[in-house]
């Protein structure tokens, strides 16, 4: 690999030499790795390297089209606030593709923590304000000039679809012992699918949104605990503001991790939904519907249970999707998004409640 890394960092022509690199495990799609230059001087400078999933993103020229407009957009908009910023090779492209066929792409890296999970309400409630306010910039940006990077990604009428076409082909023979967790998708089929039927008939606004609104995806100072930068792009394209708060909650506001194999440790966290709710529509309530505000609770529950619908699919198809640690990574994953996704229906009163709430205040 750490040849690999210094060929590409040739590439991009970064200055100095490669001196050391580690391996980003965060993510379940693109390869990630940190590599550190040193000059003359033994000055020492990190960078982020990249290798994009091209079996997941098709188009990643298109990808990295995408991201350039809607960081130049920022840049432009907001001059002192930090973007991410990628390289460039001679030839003046943002990526590189080696001999092997793999895309990559360098940026800068930026000295940071981020936070997988955290009882800190404060940064639970940062992390809302980091996603609102990432959609609040992007409010006037013309979405029709960015490419689909994966059509249909928050689709769930369509993922839902797909995974039951996918259970009936059974290609790998894993459907009669999935049986369970696909009767009780099909059981709330028609409400996970509501709003993205909507969305499709333009009663709700499409709006320029993130798509992947993990709390990891926000960098946040080390010492004053504030977020400096939204990362993760890569899905930066026409969606449901409510989705992303929805993908947001479902992994901010989970008791366990999101492939927490005991189940009994699975929880919707109501008092994190409050905080991570609070500093989101802070940011967004100027802009957003009362349709949209409605509809935030739906969208937790719908996008958990698309989640787990893609998680599922994998496995059905052979885990050919996201990346897996053990063999049934993928079911884990998604029993753990599925016991989430009822608790969340549980608590669904409780849960509008706190959004009227927070609205009046
Ligand atoms: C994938 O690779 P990562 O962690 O950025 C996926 C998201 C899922 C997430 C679940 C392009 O994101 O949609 O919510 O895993 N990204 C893509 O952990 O499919
Ligand atoms: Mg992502």
């Amino acid at each position: 690999m750490f040849e690999t890394l210094r060929f590409v960092g040739e590439q991009f022509r970064l200055p100095g030499t490669l001196y050391s690199y580690e391996t980003i495990t965060l993510g379940n799609i693109n390869s990630t790795y940190k590599a550190t230059y040193r000059n003359d001087k033994y000055d020492l400078k990190s960078y982020l390297f990249q290798r994009v999933n091209t079996v997941v993103f098709k188009n990643p020229v298109e990808i990295m089209a995408n991201i350039d407009r809607v960081t130049s957009f920022i840049r432009e908009k907001y001059p002192n606030q930090l973007t991410l910023h990628f390289h460039h090779t001679a030839d003046g492209a943002n990526y590189f593709i080696n001999e092997q066929n793999y895309f990559w792409r360098v940026s800068n890296y930026v000295d940071s923590i981020t936070f997988d999970s955290t009882d800190d309400l404060a940064v639970i409630a940062a992390t809302g304000e980091a996603f609102g306010h990432f959609q609040m910039q992007l409010s006037d940006f013309d979405g029709s000039t960015l490419c689909e990077t994966i059509p249909d990604f928050h689709n769930t009428k369509k993922r839902l679809d797909t995974l039951f076409a996918d259970a009936e082909k059974d290609v790998c023979g894993r459907a009669a012992e999935v049986e369970e967790e696909l009767e009780y998708i099909r059981s709330v089929r028609e409400e996970a699918s509501e709003l993205s039927i909507r969305m499709a008939n333009g009663e709700l606004p499409t709006r320029v949104t993130h798509n992947d609104t993990k709390a990891n995806n926000v960098l946040f100072d080390r010492v004053t605990k504030r977020p400096i930068l939204v990362i993760d792009l890569d899905t930066v394209m026409p969606g449901m503001a409510m989705y992303d708060f929805g993908d947001a909650v479902r992994f901010i506001a989970s008791t366990a991790v999101e492939d927490e194999p005991d189940l009994s440790k699975v929880f919707f966290d109501t008092a994190k939904f409050r905080a991570f709710a609070k500093g989101f529509i802070q940011e967004v309530k100027s802009a957003l519907t009362a349709e949209e505000i409605d509809a935030l609770v739906q969208a937790s529950f719908s996008i958990t249970i698309e989640l787990a619908a893609r998680f599922l699919d994998d496995y059905l198809n052979g885990d050919t999707y996201f990346k897996c640690n053990y063999p049934a990574h993928n079911l884990v994953r998604t029993r753990c998004q599925l016991q989430l996704a009822k608790d969340i229906h549980r608590k669904y009163d409780e849960l509008r409640w706190i959004i009227s709430d927070i609205m009046a205040h």
